[in-house]
């Protein structure tokens, strides 16, 4: 439902050949090998770009050639490189073989490419196969094939609010809570493996997208846990929410907590740590510790940051958090949200 998708097929130029000839000159008889090397084919590159939405246009062409390189020629004439080609796809695509399911590339941000499919190598021509002791080559190779893939390209929905946290702060059952999403619940950390996203819907026909992602701890930016390829995407949401557990469940400090995934971000990226934010206390039925919850209240306040007390099982704070999400990301909204 939400997921663009298209099925293509890409083929690099093929090489050009070399070439098999010799000079011909009067009153010189011993005119040397002279065939050119083939050309190079061109490539296949894929390029994140802001101006495509869909992937609607691959459903319907789903066939990309870059030419190939010409022939070498006499007189040591190198062959004309093929001209690569430029696919241009939405920013936020991610492509895979569709042979293998191997997962390519990830372009999550605009102007980023990717060499999907590598053009041939020219053949060398005769001239290139002399020596002294073999001075009328006739060897010469054929140009290499272009690379052809099948390709699977897919674009994710684009979240209007991320969800980020510690593994098991509760992000999955919030989106349960305020969405139509069912994602998978459980008391260890990293049950979340992929982004889930859910159309939040308010009473005014209004809604907004929410995400929530895999949890991030100490080094994700680094790839530690799961957290790198995912903050790639959460870039391009408007506001992040960032859960933290203040029950006691967790072991651990929730101010510490809160301060590493805000290290994590900033070491991520400057536009990460830029982003609009909110801090959502999660967990409150299980707080036991009134001190431990205003710790982090103090702390998050004097950040200038806003802050809401939610718990996923009694419903506390729920509504709330809901409205003020909306009220930030459809303020934020171009007009024809
Ligand atoms: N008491 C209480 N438990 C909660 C609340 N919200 C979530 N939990 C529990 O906390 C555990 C983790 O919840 P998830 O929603 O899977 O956490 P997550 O942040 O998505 O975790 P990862 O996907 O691993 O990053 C589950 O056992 C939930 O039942 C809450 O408001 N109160
Ligand atoms: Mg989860």
């Amino acid at each position: 439902m939400f997921i663009d998708e298209a099925r293509i097929v890409v083929k690099a130029g093929d090489g050009g050949n070399g070439c098999l000839a010799f000079r011909r000159e009067k009153y010189v008889p011993k005119g040397g090998p002279s065939g050119g090397d083939g050309g190079r084919g061109g490539d296949v590159v894929l390029v994140a770009s802001e101006h495509e939405n869909t992937l609607l246009r691959y459903r319907f062409n789903p066939e990309h050639k870059a030419q190939r390189g010409r022939h070498g020629e006499g007189s040591n004439k190198t062959g004309a490189e093929g001209y690569s080609i430029e696919l241009p796809v939405p920013v936020g695509t991610v492509a895979y073989d569709d042979t293998t399911g191997e997962k390519l590339c990830d372009l999550a941000a605009a102007g980023e490419r990717f060499l999907i499919a590598r053009g041939g190598r020219g053949g060398r021509g005769n001239a290139r196969f002399a020596t002294s002791t073999h001075q009328a080559p006739t060897e010469h190779e054929p140009g290499r094939p272009g690379q052809e893939r099948r390709l699977r390209l897919e674009l994710k929905l684009l979240a209007d609010v991320g969800l980020v946290g510690f593994p098991n702060a509760g992000k999955s059952t919030l989106i349960s809570r305020i969405s139509a999403a069912r994602p998978k619940i459980a008391d260890y950390p990293f049950t979340t493996l992929e982004p889930n996203l859910g159309v939040v819907q308010l009473p005014d026909y209004r809604s907004f997208v929410v995400a929530d992602l895999p949890g991030l701890i100490e080094g994700a930016h680094e790839g530690h846990g799961l957290g790198i390829q995912f903050l790639r995407h959460i870039e391009r949401t408007r506001l992040l929410a960032h859960l933290v557990d203040v029950s006691e469940a967790s072991g651990r400090d929730p101010v510490h907590d809160f301060d590493t995934i805000l290290a994590e971000l900033a070491s991520f990226s400057e536009s990460l740590a830029a982003k609009p934010m909110i801090v959502v206390a999660t967990k409150m039925d299980a707080a036991q510790d009134p001190a431990r919850v205003a710790a982090l209240r103090r702390h998050v306040e004097g950040l200038g940051l806003s802050w809401f007390e939610i718990s996923s099982i009694s419903g506390l704070g729920i509504e709330a958090l809901k409205f003020a999400m909306a009220e930030r990301v459809l303020a934020e909204a171009p007009a024809n949200r």
